[in-house]
């Protein structure tokens, strides 16, 4: 455990990504592509069809005569007359680059100057400075990769801990996209042999053909609800777990927050009520990245202040993944609690269990003391189980956006409803119809039908430079 930082009837493909859609726009672009600041070394890119030539007016280097070799050259201003640094510049060929289009990196010295006055250079001559997401968005027009991966590469950026960072390695190296990929070939290839039955018999069709489609219908379904039930663990891996300590107060929960953090962010005192603002402190454990809440005591208060802590007290129960309930006497009392929902997992804690020794711990209930440690090995381990609850249990793909959860969802709801009417004996076209609907919605999820103000959105998410 360590801190961390903090449709109508669409065919069956569409062709949205391809430069000419969502607002492709083919002048040339720059940016800083490393966070800004003081550091060793910073890389400025710059995309599109005049990225050599801008280049060249910086610095003398052949570039163009050795694509993918990075000389050591001179930056100067393009009147010439300003030295800017001494970097490493490398030429990217269109296509064989991150964009697909002309590309060069210049790896500067790092600081907030340098970078800036290269990008202004640039900007001076003909470039214009990149929007966030720009560069990825130009690689996914150019199909160097797709929507999927696309995705996996802003949360590998963005990724908080171990587990996040090998599950968005895995799917921008294409393993959610393969998955997708192998359910819409089952059901393309299902489309072909209902056309085929359509175009030799006007008849219904035989009663064969009628099991194979059946059978391959629910072999779709079983792939897309193995898919289907890691979302949890994609949105927990992503966006953390939620571990909220309540309880009354006094009840030594912001001691335990400090003890769990390894650090003393929450003040303790021996006052009851002493905590009123929810406290949070992002920790990894086990691999997941996890926000830690301190709480307001619950109690009734006359206090106008208190009175909002506890209220937000039960909003953060709410949003809990998973609840430490802590009590120094009376653990297990949390049902009780209005306007609580204990549909999260709880954690029951007999807090202070130092002052008590002989008291019988009732069942299901870890004792801790922050004072003699006693417990705490065991209530963390109590803890990486419930978090280990979240992983699938075969070894799959993982669905990480509710954007692919929503898509996969549509794709399981045709199918379903494909299932209902080959009983009903519904006419082929209208379930070939269906069927086509169904990939298309998978279609979604690697980008190939998605509509140009998701695909906006979603590289908008990006950072600058990305
Ligand atoms: N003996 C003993 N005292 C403890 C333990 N944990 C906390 N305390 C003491 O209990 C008092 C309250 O501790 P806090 O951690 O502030 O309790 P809290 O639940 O955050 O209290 P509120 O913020 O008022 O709701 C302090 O005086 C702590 O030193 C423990 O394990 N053993
Ligand atoms: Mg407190």
């Amino acid at each position: 455990m360590s801190p961390i930082d903090q449709p109508s009837t669409p065919a069956l493909s569409s062709t949205a990504a391809h430069p000419g859609s969502v607002g492709y726009r083919s002048d040339t672009i720059v940016a800083l592509a490393t966070p800004p600041g003081r550091g060793g070394v910073a890389v400025v890119r710059l995309s599109g069809p005049q990225a050599l030539a801008l280049s060249e007016q910086l610095c003398t280097a052949p570039l163009a005569d050795q694509p993918r070799h990075s000389f050591l050259t001179e930056l100067h201003s393009p009147d010439q007359h300003l030295l800017l640094d001494r970097a490493l510049v490398t030429y990217f060929k269109a296509p064989a680059s991150f964009t697909g289009e002309d590309l060069v990196e210049f790896s500067t010295h790092g600081g907030h100057v340098t970078p800036q006055r290269i990008i202004q250079a640039l900007t001076t001559l003909d470039a214009r400075p990149a929007e966030p997401g720009e560069f990825s968005l130009r690689a996914f027009l150019n199909g160097k990769f797709d929507l999927a991966e696309a995705e996996a590469m802003n949360q590998l950026v963005s990724s908080l801990s171990l587990r996040g960072q090998v599950t968005a390695t895995e799917n921008l190296t294409g393993r959610l996209s393969r998955d997708i990929q192998q359910v819409r070939e089952t059901l393309i290839h299902l489309l072909t042999v209902l056309e085929h039955e359509l175009d030799f018999s006007d008849e219904d069709i035989d009663p064969l053909s009628h099991l194979e489609i059946k059978r391959t219908l629910t072999e779709a379904l079983d792939q897309l609800d193995r898919l289907r039930v890691t979302a949890p663990y994609g949105r927990i891996i992503k966006e953390g777990v939620r571990i909220v300590l309540i309880g009354p107060p006094n009840a030594g929960k912001s001691s335990l927050f400090n003890a769990l953090i390894g650090h003393e962010q929450a003040i303790v005192t021996h006052i009851p009520g002493t905590t009123r603002d929810s406290l949070e402190a992002w920790i990894d454990m086990d691999g997941f990245p996890v926000c830690l809440v301190d709480t307001a005591g619950l109690r009734e208060s006359d206090d106008p202040i208190e009175q909002i802590g506890v209220q937000r007290t039960r909003e953060q129960a709410t949003r809990a993944d998973i609840i430490l309930a802590l009590d120094p006497a009376q653990p297990r009392s949390l049902e009780l609690e209005p306007d609580i929902s204990i549909n999260n997992t709880i954690i029951y804690v007999l807090s202070k269990a130092d002052e008590r020794p002989s008291f019988e711990v009732p069942d299901g209930t870890i004792p801790t003391s922050v004072v003699s440690e006693a417990g705490l090995d065991q209530l963390l381990d109590h803890l990486v189980h419930a978090l280990r609850g979240f992983v699938p249990a075969a070894d799959s793909a993982i669905v990480s956006s509710n954007r692919q959860l929503s898509a996969l969802m549509q794709a399981r709801d045709r199918l379903e409803a494909v299932q209902a009417q080959l009983d009903q004996g519904q006419a082929m076209d209208i379930i070939s119809g269906e069927i086509r609907l169904a990939v298309n919605s998978l279609a979604e999820i690697i980008g190939e039908t998605t509509s140009d103000e998701v695909i906006q959105n979603i590289f908008s998410e990006f950072c600058v430079g990305k």
